[in-house]
């Protein structure tokens, strides 16, 4: 039997604002492209697991829904997904981009019940002075008691590897939760939906990505390629023609875009089959939210 004795494993949650690059930064700990990412807020909607193991640790990283006051229903279920993560961690990474104003009080209201230790990560190092960057830390750590601020860029993979060390150090001593060489444990179909939707952020505007849902309705493995059927689900029958565009022009853009990237996450071929489909205000009602995988 293995030698356990020595390792260390637990789970990190990653929270903060909005787009302060908490996937990104899982991404990039991770090697690979797990979680999407794109510039708008409110990118991420779900917990992502992602894992990171060495020979003597494994990090189950839970990446998060940037932390808002929620106005509607899907907002909601993704203020759950925080608190969550937050429970089940063993220690929680705050991640402030630098050039933050301000973070909310209302942010640390979890993290100061919950007692656990905290890490305040600034991120985006690579776009800021150091002077302006050490001024963000000190008054942040003036708001909320961190165990340990860490500087890094988790676009160009600066300070990674300090991070990873100081993440390393307060965890438990256990055996590995997860096979070692496993990286995630959503299903593929779940990494289908995410990516479609990852392009619908990235091609539409204003208030259309906010009001999108996708789900894969199919995903079929063939020998040749996988078959997958999805719809993309608006909140209003106005935003059907929106998606569509012009001749069908928007949406065949948004379908050969999304496919490229589940192709390069599955490394096979992919037919996408897209269809667009109208559920008035799903976004404000609990079940429908609840059904579309938001729970
Ligand atoms: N310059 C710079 N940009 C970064 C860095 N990390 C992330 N970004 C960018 O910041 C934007 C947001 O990144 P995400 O990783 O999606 O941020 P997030 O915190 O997961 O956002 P939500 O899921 O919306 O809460 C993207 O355009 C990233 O490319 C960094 O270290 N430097
Ligand atoms: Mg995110």
């Amino acid at each position: 039997m293995t030698d356990f004795s020595n390792h260390k494993s637990g789970y990190i949650a990653i929270v903060g604002k909005p787009n302060a690059g908490k996937s990104t930064l899982m991404n990039k700990i991770l090697g690979t492209k797990l979680s999407i990412t794109t510039h708008k807020a409110q990118t991420t909607r779900h917990q992502i697991i992602g894992i990171h193991s060495e020979d003597d640790s494994q990090i189950i990283f839970l990446d998060t829904p940037g932390i808002i006051n929620p106005k509607y229903e899907l907002q909601k279920a993704m203020m759950r997904f925080v608190e969550k993560a937050e429970k089940d961690a063993d220690l929680i990474l705050f991640i402030v981009e630098t050039g933050e104003k301000k973070i909310p009080d209302y942010a640390f209201d979890s993290l100061t019940k919950l007692q656990k230790p905290v890490l305040l990560v600034i991120n985006k190092i690579d776009s800021s002075t150091e002077n302006e960057t050490k001024q963000l830390a000190a008054s942040l750590n003036e708001q909320f008691n961190f165990n340990a601020t860490l500087f890094v860029s988790a676009l160009e993979g600066t300070g990674i590897d300090q991070l990873l060390k100081a993440i390393k150090e307060p965890l438990p001593f256990g055996p590995p939760f997860y096979p070692k060489d496993e990286l995630s444990e959503h299903p593929v179909r779940f990494f289908a939906s995410e990516l479609i939707r990852e392009q619908v952020y990235l091609q539409y505007h204003e208030e259309l990505p906010y009001s999108t849902t996708v789900e894969v309705i199919q995903f079929e493995e063939r020998d040749d390629l996988d078959y997958i059927n999805a719809e993309v689900i608006v909140n209003r029958n106005s935003q059907k023609g929106m998606i569509i565009g012009k001749g069908g022009r928007a949406i065949k853009q948004l379908g050969m875009a999304a496919r490229e990237s589940i192709e390069a996450f599955t490394g096979r071929k992919v037919f996408l089959d897209l269809h667009v489909k109208v559920r008035e205000k799903w976004r404000e009602r609990e079940n429908m939210v609840k059904n579309f995988g938001y729970r």
